[in-house]
């Protein structure tokens, strides 16, 4: 199939998604266009079978805000008709999936009915899209997609509920890929890190405040009362400056590091004792997921998708939202006793290997088939 992908080229969430896939659906021999404002930061060195189209423009005096929409909408209409392109899948509604469907009316001016598949990521959902003024178009978005995906029942559920679209969702669960992710030994690292042989705490995400970053500091801050620890902090955005703040507050800053946007996520796991991710929303959760494929248990918040990866009791613990004091309790309880955490390590791993690519890139090959099929006997009938 030769399949557009429109994303954000952004380090985490949705734009890794839909760079992976797209990778991985070229190395089974689809055609792989990539559309983005910037080249996708997962999409780093040459792929065979995949192409980028950066979606530029020269900006004009009275454009006080560059109509990036327009933009696409036109970059969109001319890969498609170029490239025939077979399926246009966007991932997070805003703009993307109103941009997809101005490309698909023009496009049917020159006799061509585009297929649009429409991934919804959370906050797109669960945040931003519930704006008073993304609502609607939103709404309409979705409605007017011939096919719409969420990457958790949770994330489905949300969007009926708060949206009410009456078509069909279908949950195709985030991936991962076992290859990369994967406990490895790194112990001149984790001496590096931990010198004395202290547990080693971690938390990754954009430091945004649905994050909680504050909760991260606090249950670490808790844990140290009881186990010697370190903490390992990964990424970087508005609330960094805060907790690096917190940190000196309470007196902790010599065994917190901070450091800023890595790469190499898989390697840093590597040296993790449990993970962390106390979000006040989050659709999925990649970065658990990321975790427990590397046999990291994690504590987390029951918030959205995350009880749909993180099982209680068993490859870590939920707790409610804001909830420190359980949270750091339940971290303890796995660290104290090194049997029990092995048990947690094992069941974080054979979770993580239900969600391995393998399994969800079919749902995806046959989800674009389907709506393909669909938009055909549509227009057969018409
Ligand atoms: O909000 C973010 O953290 C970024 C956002 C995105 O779409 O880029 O992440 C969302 O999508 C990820 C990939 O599907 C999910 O793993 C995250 O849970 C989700 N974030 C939230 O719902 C807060």
């Amino acid at each position: 199939m030769k399949i557009a992908i429109v994303c954000y080229p952004t380090y985490g969430g949705s734009g890794v998604v839909a760079t992976e896939l797209g990778k991985a659906l070229a190395k089974k021999g689809h055609q792989i266009h990539f559309i983005a404002y910037k080249q996708p930061a997962r999409l780093s060195y040459f792929e065979e079978n995949v192409v980028f189209h950066e979606v530029s423009f020269s900006n004009y005096p009275l454009f006080a805000f560059p109509p990036y929409e327009t933009a696409l909408a036109g970059k969109l209409v001319d890969v498609v008709k170029y490239e025939n392109i077979d399926i246009l899948h966007v991932h997070y509604a805003i703009p993307h999936a109103s941009a997809a469907f101005l490309a698909k009316e023009i496009l049917k001016t020159h006799n061509i009915d585009i297929p649009v598949v429409t991934t919804l990521h959370g906050t797109d959902i669960t945040l931003v899209g519930k704006d008073v003024t993304f609502a609607p178009v939103v709404t309409f978005s979705i409605q007017k997609s011939d096919g719409v995906t969420a990457v958790s029942q949770s994330l489905k559920e949300e969007t009926y509920e708060h949206f009410g679209v009456c078509n069909h969702i279908e949950v195709i669960p985030n991936f991962i890929d076992l290859s990369t992710f994967q406990r490895a030994n790194k112990d001149h690292f984790k001496k590096a890190i931990a010198p004395n042989g202290e547990k080693i705490l971690m938390h990754t995400s954009n430091f945004r405040k649905v994050k909680r970053i504050e909760d991260v500091i606090r249950i670490f801050h808790k844990v140290q009362e009881k186990i010697d620890a370190k903490l390992l902090l990964i990424g970087d955005g508005p609330e960094r400056k805060a907790a690096e703040h917190q940190c000196r507050e309470l007196g902790i800053s010599h065994d917190v590091r901070f450091l800023g946007k890595q790469d190499a996520i898989g390697e840093l796991l590597a040296v993790a004792d449990i993970f962390l991710m106390p979000s006040e929303a989050e659709s999925f959760g990649l970065a658990a997921l990321e975790a427990m494929a590397c046999e990291v248990p994690v504590i987390s918040s029951n918030a959205g998708g995350i009880p749909e990866i993180n099982i209680h009791g068993k490859t870590g613990f939920l707790s409610d939202i804001g909830n420190v004091q359980e949270m750091a309790d339940n971290a303890v309880y796995i660290l104290s006793n090194p049997e029990r955490c092995q048990q947690f390590r094992q069941a974080a791993l054979e979770q993580a290997k239900r969600f391995n690519i393998d399994n969800i890139l079919p749902l995806y090959e046959d989800y674009y088939r389907l709506t393909i099929k669909k938009v055909q006997e549509t227009c057969a009938t018409s």
